[in-house]
């Protein structure tokens, strides 16, 4: 059964498998001689993108190199791989924008803060997939956020994310026009891993929208910035506003993600754990040891996902 439970997401014709493909949404690459991810420190010209790549079925993304490497390091355990923990090496050692790492199927890369970093990321990312030819791929993204009105600890699964007026939507400048486009993320999966959540003992999770801002204080309605142009009352009110809209979390990239990998045919899912409860106040003040559990909690729930399908479990 190990083939199929890969492939659980593709449609099934006649007795085979129709393996969903990535697709790349960019005539003009087809006449170009070599494709160079500069951000990555790879090309098709100097790599053997189907032989590095081309069993890629999870991609797992997140903000911190290290905390990504460190997920590569327990999915490698989780999986029983081969080889020492201590010789996964980054791909992209060749520069320090990104830093990517191969465990098995599973690609684990990081993002740094913000939509503008993500989505160089997203670009070079989809193109090795496309590349590499690789199908059914799964995408998460590994995160943090703040959270509206939960305790801290609980992982958001994202339903939908939003912009900071709560519109299922991202807005890209393309040419000096506004070019809109869709997050909705794929409800299977975020159905799918919510069930995976239920079968882990402690790790509280709800499904809920998740608002993306393009900054970490003012633009989340923080009153400890270095500017602050509100009271107390009016950002309460607007997290008022957002609970009741649906946001249950606050980060800064989900509605790129979002909107790349569904125009990109990428199954894709979001999964935040909240710091602190935005209602009860703004700075970050658990203790160090209790954020570092907090963090590690999305990645138990893919890995729990990623065994599952590979028919550990
Ligand atoms: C969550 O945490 C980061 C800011 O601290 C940002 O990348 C995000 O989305
Ligand atoms: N990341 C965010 O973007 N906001 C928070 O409040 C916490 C983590």
């Amino acid at each position: 059964m190990a083939p199929i439970l890969l492939n659980s997401m593709g449609n099934e014709h006649n007795g085979y498998i129709e393996q969903e493909k990535v697709y790349v949404k960019n005539p003009h690459l087809d006449s170009m001689e070599e494709d160079i991810l500069y951000h990555f420190n790879l090309s098709t010209k100097t790599h053997n993108l189907p032989e590095m790549f081309g069993d890629i079925k999870f991609v797992c993304v997140g903000g911190s190199a290290n905390r990504m490497k460190a997920f590569a390091q327990f999915i490698h355990q989780e999986l029983n791989l081969q080889g020492n923990v201590d010789d996964i090496r980054d791909i992209c050692e060749g520069t320090d924008r990104y830093s990517m790492y191969k465990v098995g199927p599973v690609l684990s890369i990081s993002h740094g803060m913000g939509v503008p970093s993500i989505s160089i990321m997203l670009h070079e990312l989809i193109k090795l997939l496309d590349h590499a030819r690789c199908r059914d791929v799964n995408l998460f993204r590994i995160g943090t956020s703040g959270g509206v009105g939960l305790a801290p600890g609980t992982v958001v699964i994202t339903d939908k994310a939003v912009d900071s007026f709560f519109r299922p939507q991202f807005e890209q400048v393309v040419l000096g026009k506004v070019i809109v486009r869709s997050t909705e993320l794929d409800e299977e999966l975020a159905r799918d891993l919510l069930q995976c959540s239920a079968e882990i003992p402690n790790l509280p999770t709800v499904i809920g929208n998740t608002m993306c801002t393009h900054d970490f204080y003012e633009g989340q309605g923080r009153l400890d910035g270095a500017l602050c142009s509100f009271s107390t009352e009016e950002k309460l009110e607007y997290l008022r506003k957002a609970h009741e809209a649906g946001v249950r979390n606050i980060e800064m990239e989900s509605t790129v993600f979002a909107a790349m990998c569904r125009v990109c045919n990428l199954k894709a899912a979001v999964l935040c754990v909240t710091l602190l409860n935005r209602f009860e106040g703004d700075q970050i003040s658990t203790p160090h040891d209790v954020l570092v559990e907090y963090q590690h909690r999305p990645q138990r729930l893919v890995s729990h996902f990623i065994k599952k399908r590979l028919g550990y479990l």
